[in-house]
């Protein structure tokens, strides 16, 4: 046979799937359906190895699913608005646009040149306005169900360019393109009310069984339910109230002072014309001038000031002083914490280091606590002491007989707290869907109706890097008309975080062309929820928690058919080489294409998957790709070679040799292997090397002359081969199937099932020697007794001529290798 010409194989059966459209997928009720889903890709320019990574394994599972009967829906589509095609645009002046649609066509065309079966006739694009008209549609669902609201909210200021950054354009503080030092602006942003769901997104989380465990761990934590009290200190010589959020209410009465966030809107009233208003203001900037993750990071100097008021302890009527601090984030619970520096480790800091007093009110039991000699806090629960009538109570009782306490007394109440805050999905930024919105001076905020969507991003627009945003900027779309009076009123110029394409995706593809609605429900019944989702780790908590709020909130407005999107989640590993992360700023990538360019698609496939499991991460070794292409080049030589023998008629397993059936055995088992590593760990690296193993007795197999070869022995091996490696390696098993002389795609063949009676070896070959040196070959029963192998062995005729007439001085046996017979003279 000829060599194996990749180049050519691969472009020629690229071009034969498209052309009969072999992977157009439509509903069919006569085969049960299968989802397959892989994370759409950012279009940043090119694919990287953790796409080649994240789509070969979707393929396998893919075309693994459509050859065990299921018909299988394979998208695929593009997550295009965002930052970096707007940053290209002020960098380098090429519109968003098209920025955004070259890198589409480019990566489509690598992605093609793999030879991932996708349905190329139901691909999305967020950035389209076929896409996101409907996006604008989720979001008037929202409004129009209470889920979307406006507020104030800070935004990331450069005062320099007089631009809102978005968080990872704020570097150490600092604006990412001119250095200078980012404040905060308070603006007017919208939101969606994901905390509404927050008890249902949490207690779901349970019924994710083909969930990994830690990515459910992650989601819990995020949406992390606290239980506990809110009690409410007034604050002294005014009528104002404090509420705070505690997990411990049983340390009421060791309350020493009050915490508010500086953004406290008390903050400002109680220090309003007194001494203190100037320095509160003071400290105020400086904190803003911190990001939330260093205000919170264990890392951080706790620092605070007095602002000049005292607050009232709610249970014993003590006074104790207000403080603001870094530490206090305005959005987590009520934006106020009460210091109890005794059963706290942060309060204890804060309080050694203000001189703030320490009071204990819990103990181990039988023990006392002296403050003054404390070198942390007690956090442990222990017995109530300094509190009044609940002395001598045990601290977890406490908590229970405190809350009826103060429920009774008005003074406080049982409290959930989520730390999962309202979504915040307004962006000051021209390359994402419009925000749907009319503000009309008369009829105040008033929705774009559903028949005039989408309001379209408009072209003629400048990227300066300067000002609110561009579309703010750009004064034919800013003006409009009313809607309800038709009077002149202004749009909304906010578009929407990326994150809220990415939530919805998935529905699209079920009915990706609808121009009525997002998609037909009975659509997505058919194909919904995902039957296997594959992605980053990296995803695992805002991604998938957002598309199971979208899901949970279409489902409950009727759109839906599920409530949950993804059944089954797969969280493949990383990319590494030489030990880290590729990526451009460590400077070791190396790119899919010049690996397809060298070697194929098929082996670059085919080592992604065989250099480790799916979950685990992946090091890169050049040697594993040499490899990996030498492995097809044998499989490619091993079917020439036996090619001659193939055929497709029946075929029949009586009087075999032991070869035949030991290839029959490699053969069976191999199927038998290679079926239960994908399909039930997805372990396709172990399942590539059972493939190898196979190989290697294929080999053996043909080494044999000719007139010793079973026809149907090897025609049976042949058909599993190449149909075991399709999924793997499409391209070079496709053509050796037509090479066998079918007409039909490899890719529509049934998965092999294997012969129980191949796998029954009750019979091993030994090899007799005599001195060392092989002088014969035996069969015996696999379970026959050493002795009467030893006797067999010396039985031969081969055997006899040699040991005749000598001293047998001992007979060795090697179970199922040889059997060594020492002879003297
Ligand atoms: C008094 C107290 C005493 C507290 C004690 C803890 C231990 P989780 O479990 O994370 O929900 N806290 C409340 N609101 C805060 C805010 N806006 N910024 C910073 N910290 C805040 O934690 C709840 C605890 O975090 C609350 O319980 C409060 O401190 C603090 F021995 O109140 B605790
Ligand atoms: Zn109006």
């Amino acid at each position: 046979m000829d060599s194996y010409n990749f180049k050519e194989i691969e472009a020629k059966w690229q071009r034969y799937w498209d052309e009969y459209q072999l992977n157009k997928t439509a509903e069919d009720d006569k085969k049960p359906e299968f989802y397959m889903l892989e994370m759409f890709p950012y279009p940043s320019g090119n694919l990287h190895m953790g796409h080649v990574r994240n789509y070969s394994i979707g393929d396998v599972i893919a075309r693994f699913k459509r050859m065990n009967g299921y018909n299988v829906l394979h998208p695929m589509g593009w997550d295009a608005f965002g930052l970096p095609a707007e940053n290209a645009a002020i960098k380098h002046g090429i519109h968003p646009s098209k920025w955004t649609w070259d890198n589409i066509n480019n990566m489509r065309r690598q992605l093609r040149q793999l030879g991932i079966s996708y349905d190329w006739d139901r691909e999305v694009a967020t950035c389209h306005p076929d896409y996101y008209k409907w996006t604008e549609w989720m979001f008037l669902q929202f409004y129009k169900n209470g889920l979307a609201y406006r507020k104030k909210a800070y935004a990331n200021w450069c005062p320099s360019c007089k631009t809102v950054l978005a968080n990872e354009q704020v570097v150490d503080g600092r604006c990412e393109r001119c250095g200078a030092e980012v404040s905060k602006k308070n603006l007017e942003q919208w939101f969606f009310r994901i905390t509404k769901y927050a008890e249902r997104l949490l207690n779901d989380i349970e019924r994710l069984e083909g969930w990994p465990e830690k990515v459910k761990i992650m989601q819990k934590n995020w949406i992390g339910k606290s239980e506990g009290a809110e009690l409410l200190f007034k604050v002294d010589g005014t009528d104002d109230v404090i509420p705070i959020f505690t997990t411990r209410p049983d340390t009421i009465y060791g309350v020493t002072y009050i915490v508010l966030a500086p953004e406290h809107h008390l903050v400002e009233t109680l220090t309003k014309g007194t001494p203190y208003e100037a320095i509160v203001k003071e400290f105020i900037e400086k904190v803003h001038r911190m990001s939330e993750i260093e205000r919170t990071s264990t890392e951080t100097e706790k620092e605070g000031i007095y602002i000049g008021a005292h607050a009232i302890n709610p249970v014993n009527g003590e006074k104790v002083p207000i403080w603001i601090a870094n530490y206090v984030l305005l959005d987590y619970g009520t934006g106020a914490v009460m210091g109890v520096p005794a059963h706290d480790e942060r309060d204890f800091q804060f309080a050694k280091k203000y001189g703030l007093p320490i009071k204990v009110v819990i103990t181990p039991e039988g023990e006392t606590l002296d403050p003054e000699k404390m070198d942390k806090a007690y956090v442990e629960p222990g017995i109530m002491v300094n509190s009044g009538e609940f002395n001598g109570l045990k601290s977890q009782d406490m908590i229970k007989e405190i809350i009826r306490f103060v429920e009774e007394k008005g003074l406080g109440k049982r409290k959930v707290n989520y730390r999962l805050r309202d979504w915040l999905i307004s962006r000051q930024r021209y390359w994402g869907a419009p925000i749907p919105i009319i503000y009309c001076e008369k009829c105040g905020t008033v929705p774009v109706p559903e028949d005039q969507l989408p309001v379209m991003l408009p072209t003629d627009v400048e990227f300066t890097g300067q000002g609110e945003s561009p579309l703010a900027e750009c004064s034919s779309f800013v003006n409009t008309t009313c809607p309800v009076c038709g009077g002149p009123a202004k749009r909304e110029t906010d578009t929407m975080d990326t994150f809220i394409c990415s939530s919805w995706y998935f529905f699209r593809y079920t009915d990706p062309h609808n121009s009525e609605k997002p998609f037909a429900k009975e659509k997505a019944a058919h194909w919904m929820p995902v039957d296997q989702y594959v992605g980053g780790v990296e995803h695992a908590i805002l991604h998938l928690l957002y598309s199971r709020f979208f899901t949970k909130v279409l489902y409950d407005l009727g759109y839906s058919p599920v409530d949950e999107p993804f059944v089954n989640l797969l969280t493949q590993g990383m990319v590494l080489k030489d030990g880290s992360k590729m990526s451009k700023s460590k400077g070791n990538v190396v790119s899919p294409e010049e690996i397809v360019d060298k070697y194929g698609a098929d082996t670059a496939r085919l080592f992604i998957l065989f250099a480790a499991p799916p979950e685990r991460d992946l090091e890169w070794s050049d040697q594993g790709v040499e490899g990996c292409y030498r492995f097809l080049n044998r499989v490619w030589r091993v079917v020439g070679e036996l090619l001659p023998l193939y055929h497709t008629g029946p075929r029949v397993f009586t009087n075999l040799s032991p070869a035949d059936k030991e290839l029959r055995y490699s053969t069976n088992y191999t199927i038998k292997k290679v079926t239960e590593d994908i399909s039930t760990r997805f372990n396709f690296n172990t399942a590539v090397s059972a493939i190898m193993e196979m190989v290697n007795a294929l080999y053996q197999y043909a080494d044999l002359s000719d007139e010793y070869k079973n026809p149907d022995v090897v025609s049976e091996a042949l058909d599993s081969l190449v149909i075991m490696l399709a999924p793997f390696a499409p391209h070079i098993t496709e053509e050796l199937w037509h090479r066998m002389g079918h007409n039909e795609s490899v890719h529509l063949m049934k998965w092999p099932r294997y012969d129980e009676n191949a796998l029954i070896r009750n019979e091993v070959e030994l090899v007799v020697q005599v001195n060392g040196k092989v002088r014969d070959k035996i069969i015996v029963p696999r379970d026959e007794s050493d002795e009467v192998i030893k006797k067999m062995a010396q039985n031969t005729e081969k055997v006899k001529a040699f040991i005749d007439g000598k001293s047998i001085v001992k007979v060795i046996y090697v179970k199922d290798k040889l059997v060594n017979i020492v002879v003297k003279e």
